[in-house]
C-alpha cells in the first residue's frame, strides 16, 4: 500500500528516505530549493555532486543527504518553461517518474517532492501540479518499495492551490 500526502513547509526539514531537489543540469547548486538543500546538507553534497558530471533535463541522479535529516537526495532537472511547445510536459513528467524509479531501485520507502520547475524555471503552477499528481499516481499503481510520496509546497498560496487541484483531479 502506498499513500500520497501534501504538506506545506521546507523540504530540507523532512526525515523521509529521500528528498528531491529541483536542480539544474550542472548539479553544482543554485537558488530556490536547490540552494536551500545545499545549505542544509553542507559542503559534502556539492563535493559528491561535482563527481556526477551533471544531469540532463528530465533525468535524475541520487546522492547522500549529508547533514540533512533525509539520508538521500534525488537531484532532477525540470524543464525551463518556453511556452509549452518544447516538450516541457513530457520532460516534467519524466522528472517525477525517473525520481520515483531511482528511489524504488534503491528500495526506498518514503520520498518528498518540491514543485519542480514552478519557481525560477517558470512552469505554470496548475499545469505542473496536474502533471506531478498524475505521474505519481500512475507510478504508485505499480508495485514498488515506495509506501509514501509527499508533495511539499513552500508557501501558503501554493499549498492551497495544490490542495484544490489535487481534490479536482
Ligand atoms: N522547500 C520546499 N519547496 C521550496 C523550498 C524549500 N525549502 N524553497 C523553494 N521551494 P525553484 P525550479 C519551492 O526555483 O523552478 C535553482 O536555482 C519554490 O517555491 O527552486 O525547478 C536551480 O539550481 C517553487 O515552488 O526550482 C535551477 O537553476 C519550487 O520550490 C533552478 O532554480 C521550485 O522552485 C530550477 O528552477
Amino acid at each position: 500500500m502506498s499513500a500520497i500526502s501534501i504538506i506545506q513547509g521546507d523540504i530540507t526539514q523532512l526525515a523521509v528516505d529521500a528528498i528531491v531537489n529541483a536542480a539544474n543540469e550542472s548539479l553544482t547548486g543554485g537558488g530556490g530549493v536547490d540552494g536551500a538543500i545545499h545549505r542544509a546538507a553542507g559542503p559534502g553534497l556539492l563535493e559528491e555532486c561535482r563527481k556526477l558530471n551533471g544531469c540532463p533535463t528530465g533525468e535524475a541522479k541520487i546522492t547522500g543527504g549529508y547533514h540533512l535529516p533525509a539520508p538521500h537526495v534525488i537531484h532532477t532537472v525540470g524543464p525551463v518553461w518556453q511556452g509549452g511547445a518544447q516538450g516541457e510536459e513530457a520532460l516534467l513528467e519524466s522528472c517525477y517518474r525517473k525520481s520515483l524509479q531511482l528511489a524504488a531501485d534503491h528500495e526506498l520507502k518514503t520520498i518528498a517532492f518540491p514543485a519542480i520547475s514552478t519557481g525560477v524555471y517558470g512552469y505554470p503552477f496548475e499545469a505542473a501540479a496536474k502533471a506531478a499528481i498524475r505521474t505519481v499516481r500512475a507510478f504508485l499503481d505499480q508495485p514498488s518499495s515506495l509506501t509514501e510520496v509527499v508533495f511539499v509546497l513552500y508557501g501558503t498560496p501554493d499549498y492551497k492551490q495544490f490542495m484544490e487541484i489535487y481534490g479536482d483531479t
